[in-house]
């Protein structure tokens, strides 16, 4: 990350030049951004210094904005296929054409399935309102975001717990004293906020509890590492947990006022104790309990990050609500140092964005993934999106006929393509809305090119936090191709299936005049700064006047909503057996200058990408004849197999290997990216159907491998 030039020393007064505000597209984040234009074109990004907490850092990857904006390899028009799906043979229309070819496909999908029959992904993130709005103009309850592949399960853990989403807490690291992460890479797998506060805390002595079975670049900044059996880590929580109760270190008035089923909890944990998880996750019992004492004398100021890779398999759900529930027994809401309850605008006085949502009729048909319905415990907001892809392959609940893909690549995020592309055969239509051409868009039958995030504006954003936020992204420069901004796309489809009402705007600065009505902020003071805070400082709610959104309106350690899904809120650990032999547990992550598939085409993170290597643990590497260096092949169990060189070191468990993400792009349209290195994805063969009940997230980190070096000749280092 770097730190660089004030927005004045840009030069915002020369002649022919000027910054516009914008928010970083490179990856899901979205930083804020000022742009420097001069003489039409981009000059200079950093970020936005209006965000204190951001100042002028990006990361590499938003370093390389400009090079992607400037990259020929991207649609430069709507395309629409000719030969067989993601055979690559496609031809160039007209913006006209495409959308009409779209709307007469839906009309199709409407006869045959009805309305529900349309369905939308998208990539989550602040500016859903649009794609919510449009899903809901067409008459679809079936907007459903990524998240199966990512966040769910801590989502829906937090909601079981709290009554509300994971995103409403905020971890105040600069004050906190003791952070415990399990397998949460803040120093690589970044965000620049959370990085740069992580950093300044760990040098102002904050301590850290790094729990991975591989050693990350966190790990180094760690004061303590374990390196835990993979997919355990519910079973360690378990044993804090018995062991926190048992010595009564836990916040008794806390948890007198604010929680409901602590009694249960007790029970739940009355065996787990720390000599009891030793077999489960390697940790020693006399380490456990070291833990036990440090946080106990930090308390409050002692956070449990409730994870993201953790939340990868079956029972994953249970490891983010057992690392929750440990907060809860800090007692570190709202409290310096603890979880900080983000704020609505409405909690500071002030008013949210006016939702485009608002502007059409509720749906109310029941969702094709059942989430919050038939499965109680999955937030209908979010939905399960595996679970739509089985509604398209079995026509159960109800067919899909029309699937609707904004920034979002299913088939490099969601486990196993070939079975996704089963289910997608299914439909008539299959429209992927991408600025470059993804592994989706390959396989789509329109590619409608939207301009990238330095060409165009989106609709305002609202950012939760401490203090509530306001942002914008405004057009830096002219598209250099014919593509579009998703709020006009999405307008036209919908204007010519007599459904535009909703979004019957002209321009963006109409979309935007619309949202801010009543917020008492000017489309002229956004444009100024680029983030407006809604308020002047966070303002802790009193604890005694806390509330929570769950039915008894009480933190649940027995949850309502688990029960009436007919699930434990505290089941026993289910133990994992070890892989042996050739077989593995495959653990995947990113590195600091990529996202996800996004960027290896990209012409400057192409060249510094780092080689995809394949970490093995020496006893297990020799036992198999491996040599550090050497080249293995690793093979999932599916007719997909790859190879790569061994990384053979003791900083990951022997029970399993570890890869990066984002590699292996199959779209010859790429070339910089196409054929290099292997697609974890494709490896995790047979796991789009599996996930964890509770949350609805994919049992990715169950995937096992088969790794066998490669014959001495095709081998040599
Ligand atoms: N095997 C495996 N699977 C994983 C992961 C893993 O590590 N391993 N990681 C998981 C995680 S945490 C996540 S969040 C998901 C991420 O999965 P995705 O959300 O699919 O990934 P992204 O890279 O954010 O981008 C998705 C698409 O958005 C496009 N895009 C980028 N900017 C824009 C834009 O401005 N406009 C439009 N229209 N499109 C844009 C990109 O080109 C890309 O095709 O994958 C998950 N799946
Ligand atoms: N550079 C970069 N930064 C990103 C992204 C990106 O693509 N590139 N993506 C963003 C997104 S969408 C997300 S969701 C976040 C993800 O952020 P993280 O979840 O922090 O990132 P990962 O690198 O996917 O995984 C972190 C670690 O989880 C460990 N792990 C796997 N299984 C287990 C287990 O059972 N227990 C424990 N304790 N650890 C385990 C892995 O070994 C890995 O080192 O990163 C965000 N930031
Ligand atoms: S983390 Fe990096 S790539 Fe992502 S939005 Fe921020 S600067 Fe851009
Ligand atoms: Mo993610």
């Amino acid at each position: 990350m770097s730190e660089s030039m004030t927005t004045s020393e840009c030069g915002q007064n020369s002649p022919g030049q000027r910054t516009v505000y914008s928010l970083c597209g490179m990856c899901a984040v979205r930083c804020p951004l000022a742009v420097t234009v001069k003489d039409g074109a981009v000059a200079w990004i950093q970020g936005n210094p209006n965000d204190p907490a951001l100042g002028a850092s990006l990361c590499a990857k938003g370093g390389a904005g400009q090079s992607f904006q400037q990259d020929d390899e991207r649609p430069h028009s709507p395309l629409i296929r000719t030969g067989a799906r993601g055979a690559g043979q496609w031809r160039r229309a007209s913006w006209d054409e495409a959308l009409t070819y779209i709307a007469d496909k839906v009309q199709e999908t409407i006869a045959e399935f009805g309305t529900r029959g349309i369905a939308l992904s998208d990539r989550g993130g602040p500016f859903t309102d649009l794609t919510r709005t449009f899903t809901q103009a067409l008459g679809s309850p079936n907007y459903v975001n990524h998240d199966a592949s990512c966040a769910s399960n801590v989502y829906n853990a937090a909601r079981s717990l709290f009554g509300f989403p994971h995103s409403r807490l905020v971890l105040d690291l600069k004050r906190a004293k003791h952070l415990v992460l399990y397998g949460r890479n803040i120093a690589e797998s970044l965000m620049v906020k959370e990085a740069k506060s992580f950093m300044a805390a760990v040098a102002n002595g904050l301590q850290v509890t790094y729990i991975d079975p591989r050693a990350t670049i966190t790990a180094s900044k760690a004061s303590r590492y374990w390196q835990i059996r993979p997919n355990s880590d519910y079973a360690l929580n378990l044993a804090l947990i018995h062991e926190i109760l048992r010595l009564e270190l836990y916040d008794k008035e806390f948890v007198a006022r604010h929680v409901t089923g602590l009694e249960e909890l007790r029970a739940a944990v009355a065996t787990t104790t720390p000599d009891w998880q030793v077999e489960h996750t390697g940790i020693s019992a006399e380490a456990v309990r070291e833990l036990v004492q440090d946080i106990a004398a930090a308390a409050p100021q002692v956070i449990f990050h409730p994870g993201w890779m953790t939340a990868r398999h079956k029972q994953s759900f249970y490891v983010s609500r057992s690392a929750l529930i440990l907060n809860v027994l800090m007692g570190n809401l709202e409290v310096p140092g603890g979880l900080l309850l983000a704020k609505t605008p409405e909690q500071c006085g002030r008013a949210s964005l006016k939702r485009l949502q608002d502007r059409c009729e509720k749906v109310s048909t029941p969702r094709a993934d059942g989430a919050g319905d038939v499965h109680p415990s999955w937030d209908p907001a979010i939905g399960v999106l595996h679970q739509l892809y089985a509604a398209m392959e079995t026509a159960q609940p109800y067919g899909i006929g029309a699937y609707f893909i904004y920034r979002h690549d299913p088939l490099t995020a969601m486990p196993d393509a070939e079975a996704i592309k089963r289910a997608f055969d299914h439909l008539k239509l299959i429209v992927a809305i991408d600025v470059r051409y993804s592994e989706t868009a390959w396989y789509a039958d329109v590619i409608l090119p939207e301009s990238t995030f330095l060409e165009r504006a989106n609709i305002l954003g609202q950012v939760q936090g401490a203090v509530p936020s306001l942002i914008m992204r405004d057009q830096a420069v002219t598209p250099r191709f014919d593509s579009r901004p998703a709020w006009w796309i999405f307008r036209e489809i919908l204007r010519r299936l007599g459904r535009g009402a909703a979004l019957d705007f002209e321009r963006i600065e109409d979309i935007w005049d619309y949202q801010l009505e009543g917020v008492g902020v000017t489309v002229a003071e956004m444009r100024s700064q680029g983030v407006v805070t809604l308020a002047d400082a966070p303002q802790l709610t009193p604890r005694d006047q806390l509330t929570f959104p769950t039915p008894s309106g009480k933190i649940e350690l027995t949850s309502a909503l688990l029960t009436q899904a007919g699930l434990p809120s505290v089941p026993p650990y289910s133990a994992k057996t070890a892989p042996s032999g050739a077989d593995f547990y495959l653990l995947f992550g990113r590195a600091a200058t990529l996202t996800h598939g996004q960027s290896l085409n990209n012409p400057l993170l192409n060249e510094i990408a780092p080689a995809q290597e394949l970490w093995i643990h020496p006893d297990r590497a020799a036992a198999l004849g491996i040599a550090d260096r050497a080249l293995v092949e690793i093979n999932g169990g599916g007719a997909y197999s790859g190879q790569l060189r061994a990384k053979v070191t003791p900083w990951i468990h022997p029970e399993t290997v570890f890869m990066l993400h984002g590699y292996g792009a199959t779209v010859p349209a790429a070339t910089r990216a196409v054929g290099f290195g292997v697609a974890d994805q494709r490896l995790q063969h047979g796991k789009l159907y599996e996930f964890d009940p509770a949350g609805g997230g994919c049992a990715l980190t169950e995937t096992i491998v088969h790794v066998r070096p490669v014959a001495a000749a095709g081998g040599a280092a």
